[in-house]
């Protein structure tokens, strides 16, 4: 048998895992794959604009259709049209054995003019979390993941502060709505990365660029977040709120580097440690003015979105890569490139626990991937991880396997499958595959799969 503390630093090929290791602990002598935290949330992650279909109100709509943004100038259009196929889906959950959901309301589909909400919509979410309720699935909701209404980018966006007081509108509005049906809220997904992404590279929309828009941007989804934490806890103080953060981790590509190992700081400071100093401290990134009020301790758990590291020097186009040198290029994440690193998620865990020492859910961990082996076992070596952690006595609540379905993977458009459920690009029709067998495996028994004792 391998030995734990192999199991531990190593790399598996998930077969051997699943036939001659596990993370065992003994009991009365006899070797068991060791338990997740009793009442552990497994459950996988979307984004409304991803899977639901028809968000024709938001500023991604409109970015779409002009050509060359997306690869292969694929549009979201349908997406897996999550918006009437729920139920199918739930049941999906359910045969999957999971406890919990992660999924983003459309701020655009509640208010799709300014000023003006859509009561079927309403009675939609409301139906949508009767669908989760009734089996008992725990639903995780996001409030702005990506997307915002194209009237709001008519009025100048997210970038512009003024506009925050329409965000206030949105969540008022759905704290009051849902309050009774929902206790765990994710404010904002990924500040950094949408700040980045739309305003600095200028690759997701308002395709703006630099670092005065990315600081302007990312100032603004703070104080949305902040309010969010504020609205939400005193419509009901039992209410649990947390920002979800993507660790992205920078190391200097030659650590014996002076210059390498400058990047790497700074870019971790700009894409991780200015937001969390943020919502500790309260004090927005690189600004003249004091506190923003209601940020500082404005979460009472963190939703961590990991995935890879970066590489940096200054040799490299925008200072870093996102593999190493000899990563096989069959194993990298499609159309992002991104290395599996399962110790990073360990690292960015023991990051968050220390700066914070509040409870953690592991809001998304995934591969955009066709080869679906390969899916098992990143799957396997990063619950390894959260494994170790907890040993450590590190409170994490939850993982939520990015994704559920194949769906619409932004820039990347349909390409990436990150799905451990198919879903067939024409007709929709949903598979399950053998990662989400894997996985549904690990939900019913809370563990990593057993030994195999005929080996
Ligand atoms: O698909 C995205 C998601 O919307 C945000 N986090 C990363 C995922 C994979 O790129």
């Amino acid at each position: 048998m391998v030995s734990l503390d192999i199991c531990l630093s190593g790399i598996y090929d998930v077969n051997k895992f699943i036939n001659t290791s596990s993370v065992f602990s003994s009991m009365n002598g006899v070797q068991q794959p060791e338990k997740f935290p009793s009442g552990f949330f497994w459950g996988t992650a979307v984004s409304a604009h991803q899977v639901d279909g028809g968000n024709m109100y938001n500023n991604w709509w409109e970015w779409e259709q002009v050509e060359g943004r997306i690869d292969q100038n694929d549009r979201s259009g349908d997406a897996c049209d999550q918006w009437s196929r729920y139920e199918e889906d739930f049941s999906l959950l359910s045969q999957l054995n999971q406890n919990s959901y992660r999924f983003s309301m459309e701020w655009s589909r509640i208010f799709p003019k300014k000023g003006e909400l859509d009561k079927l919509v309403i009675e939609h979410y409301h139906q949508f979390l009767d669908a989760l309720k009734k089996r008992k699935i725990e639903p995780f909701v996001t409030l702005h993941h990506f997307t915002e209404p194209q009237w709001l980018n008519r009025l100048g966006g997210i970038e512009r502060r003024q506009n925050l007081p329409y965000f206030k509108d949105f969540v008022n509005l759905v704290a009051r709505e849902y309050s009774e049906d929902i206790i765990y809220w994710n404010t904002i997904n990924e500040p950094n990365i949408r700040a980045a992404l739309g305003f600095f590279l200028g690759v997701h929309p308002p395709g703006k660029t630099g670092v005065y828009n990315y600081l302007k941007a990312l100032r603004n989804l703070l104080r949305m977040h902040a309010e969010a934490y504020y609205i939400l806890k005193t419509e009901n103080s039992q209410n649990l709120v947390g920002v979800v953060k993507n660790i992205n981790l920078f190391e200097p590509y030659n650590s014996q580097s002076r210059i390498d190992r400058m990047i790497a700081w700074v870019l971790d400071e700009g894409m991780n440690s200015n937001t969390l100093r943020g919502i500790r401290t309260g004090k927005l990134p690189l600004s003249v003015v004091r506190e923003y009020k209601n940020l500082q301790g404005s979460s009472d758990f963190l939703g961590l979105n990991y995935y890879n590291r970066n590489f940096c020097s200054r040799k490299f186009e925008g200072f870093f890569k996102n593999h190493s040198d000899d990563a096989d290029p069959t194993k990298l994440c499609t159309g992002l490139n991104w290395e599996a690193y399962p110790e990073g998620l360990y690292l960015s865990i023991k990051r968050l626990w220390e700066d914070f020492k509040l409870p953690i859910y592991i809001t998304e961990n995934g591969i955009g991937t066709t080869d679906d082996n390969w899916r098992k076992e990143f799957l396997v070596n990063h619950l390894i991880q959260i494994q170790k952690a907890s040993r450590e006595g590190i409170p994490i609540k939850g993982y939520f396997h990015w994704t559920l379905l194949d769906n619409f993977e932004w820039a990347e458009g349909y390409a990436s499958k990150f799905g451990i459920v198919e879903c067939d690009r024409k007709t929709l029709k949903r598979k399950i595959k053998e990662s989400g067998h894997l996985y549904a495996q690990i939900a019913k028994e809370n563990q990593l799969p057993m030994k195999n004792n005929d080996e």
